[in-house]
């Protein structure tokens, strides 16, 4: 087999990237190693930046998400039983966020792929880069049975955290950033009608909760809880019970529950790759970079990347310069850094630090109230989480 652009992964990362490639001319084969089903019904992120959504409109594979999409101009946040608003679109001249599941634009991206005659392999096996190094680079896997290889012009390494692109970059080639947050998240999908218009997310001295969304029937709801937590120590009336605590405020805001569809527990880390690419290996998304999801951005990040791959592939390809692929990395790493610092402050401000005291509690609660009264404080809020312009450090 043989195509331009070799694409490791149908995350939001490969399937969006396909797509963009399809839309300037590019040919592209994406390898994913799940099944369709399975990646069409993976729950993870929900909330689509301004741009984001933006995107998925122009270029054709909105049309679901602005039916079924749920647009919010506000967020809440909450801390000692009082609720305050912050007015996204009022202080961001309009812009505004996208409640839509992640495997809603998934399922969209395949549709759209597949609708176009769009290559994507899915439940392929043993998946290795060779020749990343030269400008032949070949991706070996194996499909139905049998050994294949795809040469390409470039690889694009979409294959979420726990793939196999990074690892077949030459050792030392590499600089990595991780840290480790000291906490998990505990994530519940519930039939059960959103208890609030908007997202909430409460501060607790028992730990950070949130209330999110997926439809008007469908709530998402999170809970800071200890690494290595096991779900089997949280029966569902031990979870109602905790999120009662950390939602409750002075007036009485109810939280209607309803039967638990999916739960799980997510580690939190933030996690930096420098540089995105090597030789024709060009990492995107998750694959590269991991954030915590307080600030709701890893999705909206992979989507950057591949906006920025797109283009720098098109110029390539279409007029043979180089310029932007030399640009990738450092494009994208701008905005990762910003994104990395975005979620980690946000993180901070409303999770229980390990080391919780008073002190720690009323510098919280300080920055708390400063945020959501000073119209500064709120400006920075909400222009990082509807998101900044795709170029918005642009180096001239
Ligand atoms: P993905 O989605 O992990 O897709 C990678 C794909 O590659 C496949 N794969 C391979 N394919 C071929 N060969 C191999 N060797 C392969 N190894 C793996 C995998 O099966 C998979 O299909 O990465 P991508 O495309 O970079 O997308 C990133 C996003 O999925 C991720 O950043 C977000 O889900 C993060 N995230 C959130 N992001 C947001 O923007 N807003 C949110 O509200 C938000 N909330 C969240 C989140 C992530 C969460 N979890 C579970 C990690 C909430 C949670 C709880
Ligand atoms: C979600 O709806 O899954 C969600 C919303 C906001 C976040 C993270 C996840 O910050």
């Amino acid at each position: 087999m043989r195509t331009q652009v070799g694409i490791i992964g149908a995350g939001p990362a490969g399937l969006m990237l396909s797509h963009l490639l399809h839309q300037e001319g590019i040919e592209s084969v994406v390898l994913e190693t799940r099944s369709r089903a399975y990646v069409e019904s993976r729950v993870r992120a929900g909330v689509l930046e301004h741009d984001t959504a933006e995107l998925l409109r122009d270029t054709g594979v909105g049309e679901r998400m602005t039916r079924e999409g749920l647009v919010h101009t506000g967020v809440e946040l909450r801390f000692e039983g009082i609720t305050r608003r912050i007015d996204l679109s009022g202080l961001t001249n309009g812009r505004r966020i996208t409640v839509y599941g992640q495997q809603e634009v998934v399922k969209d991206l395949i549709a759209a792929r597949l609708a176009a005659g769009g290559q994507i392999l899915f439940d392929v096996s043993e998946v290795t880069l060779e020749g990343i190094d030269t400008d032949a680079p070949v991706i070996r896997f194996a499909h139905e049975g049998t050994i294949r290889e795809l040469s390409c012009l470039v690889i694009a390494g979409c294959d979420g955290f726990h793939g196999v692109s990074r690892g077949s970059v030459p050792k030392g080639a590499l600089r990595i950033f991780d840290h480790t947050y000291p906490f998990s998240w505990l994530g519940i999908l519930a039939r059960a009608t959103p208890s609030a218009h908007e997202l909430i997310y409460a501060h607790h001295e028992r730990g950070f909760a949130l209330h999110s969304m997926r439809s008007t029937e469908v709530t998402r709801l999170y809970l800071q809880v200890p690494p290595h937590t096991e779900l089997s120590d949280w029966p569902a009336a031990r979870i109602w019970d905790e999120l009662h605590t950390r939602l409750a405020t002075e007036d009485g805001f109810t939280l209607t529950e309803g039967p638990i569809l999916e739960q799980g527990v997510t580690p939190m880390r933030g996690f930096v790759t420098e540089p995105m690419r090597h030789g024709r290996l060009f990492l995107a998304g998750d694959a590269a970079h991991i954030v915590p999801p307080t600030g709701a951005k890893g999705l909206n990040l992979a989507v950057a990347d591949v906006r920025f791959l797109a283009e720098a592939l098109g110029t390539w390809l279409r007029q043979g310069r180089e310029t932007g692929l030399d640009e990738y990395s450092a494009r994208c790493l701008r905005r990762v850094w910003r994104v990395q610092h975005f979620s980690s402050w946000m993180t901070g401000l409303l999770h229980q630090p390990v080391d919780a005291d008073e002190f720690s509690h009323r510098l919280q609660v300080a920055q708390l109230e400063y945020v959501t009264t000073s119209t500064a404080a709120a400006t920075t809020l909400a222009e990082n989480y509807v998101g900044l312009p795709l170029d918005w450090s642009r180096r001239r």
